[in-house]
């Protein structure tokens, strides 16, 4: 009898206890924020940071739920990514877009879903605004000019005639922003200045393919003094091919020497400064997690955010002979931008 009851007893404590943590499990579900990210992939230094910055954000103890798409490069994985997204009924979507067209039709069904759509990093080239309710990232056409700006003012001080200028431009992924700015900032300049443009091909932001377009490049022409990266792992391979070609990287451009520009400011990118062999690189930062985290708190709350928000960012170069530059930004204003002379200091403080 004893023995019945207390089994009776503890089944009834079971029952409740379970519908305890289960009624618990709802609550705290409840109120997890749930985000699915597409993400580009992982072809740089600077996407690893990126993807780091949302995963480290977007974590449970700080109430999310992340579920995590890596598109290998590929809009069609991104696509496929974004409806399985829908499907699982997510409250908010995260888009890295490859490039910059194509999202229509894919936004028209979010926005049908009603399942706010944030535009990180990259931007989207779409018919309707109101496909996507904001974007974040960093002013790509802006980066081109500073550095475009950096390269005449740095030639002007040496006394190097525009002309003798002979650039290769290895470009990021065709239909990015990413290129698309940084292209336009450096053709602005060969048009503005009279710079031998030689050739532009895309490295994909890889340093495999840096390096193998750098070589192709080497063997064309004889005469390249300027390697235009339009990003940071680019310019290693671009770095790689130089040096096995018997060629130095530098920034006595008179001595022969090969002057590399980037963009990123990667831990790995900033070394390569203070060696002096990448001359100029340009901020790029890839801590969005927070800033896109913002976003999304300031909407669940209710408030307007704004449509574009572009990310402050630096300039940093291996001397001081150029001081700073004037440049005009995606939104048509003209700006002073300050170039930091690097230091190991100034590495070891950074985050990226
Ligand atoms: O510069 C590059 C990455 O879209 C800004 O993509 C980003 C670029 C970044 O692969 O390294």
């Amino acid at each position: 009898m004893k023995k019945k009851i207390l089994a009776a007893f503890m089944a009834a404590a079971m029952v409740a206890g379970m519908s305890a943590i289960n009624v618990a499990a709802e609550e705290e579900g409840g109120d997890v924020i749930t985000v699915g990210f597409s993400q580009v992939g992982a072809e740089s230094d600077w996407r690893t940071a990126n993807t780091e910055s949302m995963q480290t954000t977007f974590s449970e103890e700080n109430g999310y739920e992340l579920i995590f798409s890596d598109a290998q490069q590929k809009q069609e994985n991104q696509l496929t990514a974004v409806r399985n997204f829908i499907q699982q009924e997510v409250d908010y979507i995260l888009l890295a877009p490859v490039t910059e067209t194509g999202w229509d039709t894919v936004l028209q069904e979010a926005k049908d879903a009603e399942i706010p759509v944030i535009i990180v990093d990259r931007m989207v080239d779409v018919s309707d605004d109101s496909l996507y309710t904001t974007w974040i990232g960093t002013d790509s056409l802006l980066e081109g000019r500073k550095a475009a700006e950096w390269l005449n003012a740095y030639a002007t001080a040496k006394e190097i005639a525009p002309e003798d200028l002979h650039i290769v431009d290895i470009q990021g992924t065709i239909g990015s922003t990413a290129q698309i700015g940084r292209t336009q900032g450096l053709e602005e300049g060969v048009e503005k200045y009279g710079w031998d443009l030689l050739e532009q091909q895309s490295g994909e932001f890889t340093q495999a393919k840096g390096q193998e377009v750098m070589e192709s490049m080497l063997k064309k022409y004889d005469n390249i003094n300027v390697v235009y990266c339009e990003n940071d792992n680019e310019a290693f391979g671009a770095i790689d091919a130089i040096e096995a070609a018997g060629k130095t990287v530098g920034t006595d451009i008179a001595a022969g020497e090969i002057l590399v520009i980037s963009f990123d400011t990667t831990n790995a990118g900033l070394t390569n400064v203070l060696e002096g062999k990448i001359a100029c690189d340009v901020e790029c930062n890839p801590l969005h997690g927070p800033r896109a985290e913002a976003l999304i708190q300031a909407l669940e709350a209710g408030e307007e955010v704004e449509k574009l928000n572009y990310v402050d960012e630096e300039i940093f170069a291996f001397d001081d002979t150029v001081a700073s530059v004037t440049a005009v930004n995606s939104l048509d204003e003209e700006g002073e931008y300050a170039v930091t002379p690097i230091t190991q200091e100034i590495i070891d403080g950074r985050a990226y």
